[in-house]
């Protein structure tokens, strides 16, 4: 029998997932408005795999034979001002997913649970890589977003970004 206050904060870490693809599809409606529809497309891929990522943790509470417990969406952010800006906000909005999942995976161990502390790993890795995508994006910015052409040119390249769902293995 799963531990209840493990199978609470994996609930709430379903509803942060979803919530992520939502902060991700405003600021993919936000690109499209400024006609930037290769950082659009990136940023609707990365909704649609957020989306995956909670559907995992509901699999898996599913499995464990526990409840699930539905919460509302918080309304996302828009206040967007630049590409830049976006990309220092998904940062910050995954440094704070990460340390998320790590209070997750504490808590799986002080309470013994073993089955969720081995599922969360799936995840620690994927905030790493999370991470690290926003980073090269923000560097990229850094250096070269200011002129129109080298704009275009990390548009054109984020335009490449396909949506594979997101297996848990
Ligand atoms: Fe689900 O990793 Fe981003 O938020």
């Amino acid at each position: 029998m799963i531990n209840e206050k493990v199978i609470s904060i994996l609930n709430e870490q379903i509803n942060k997932e979803f919530y992520s693809a939502y902060l991700y599809l405003a600021m993919s409606a936000y690109f499209d408005e400024m006609g930037l529809h290769g950082f659009a497309n990136w940023t609707k891929v990365q909704a649609q795999e957020e989306m995956d990522h909670g559907m995992i943790i509901f699999d898996y509470i599913i499995d464990r034979n526990a409840k699930i417990d539905f919460k509302s969406i918080n309304v996302p952010e828009t206040n967007f001002k630049s590409p830049l800006n976006v990309f220092e906000r998904i940062l910050e909005h995954e440094k704070y997913v990460t340390s998320s999942i790590d209070i997750i995976a504490n808590m799986s161990l002080d309470e013994c649970d073993l089955a969720t502390r081995n599922f969360i790993n799936w995840y620690i890795k994927e905030q790493v890589e999370e991470e690290s995508n926003a980073s090269d994006i923000i560097t990229k910015l850094k250096m070269f977003g200011d002129e129109k052409s080298s704009l275009y040119l990390i548009d054109k390249e984020l335009s490449k970004r396909e949506y594979k769902k997101h297996q848990y293995d």
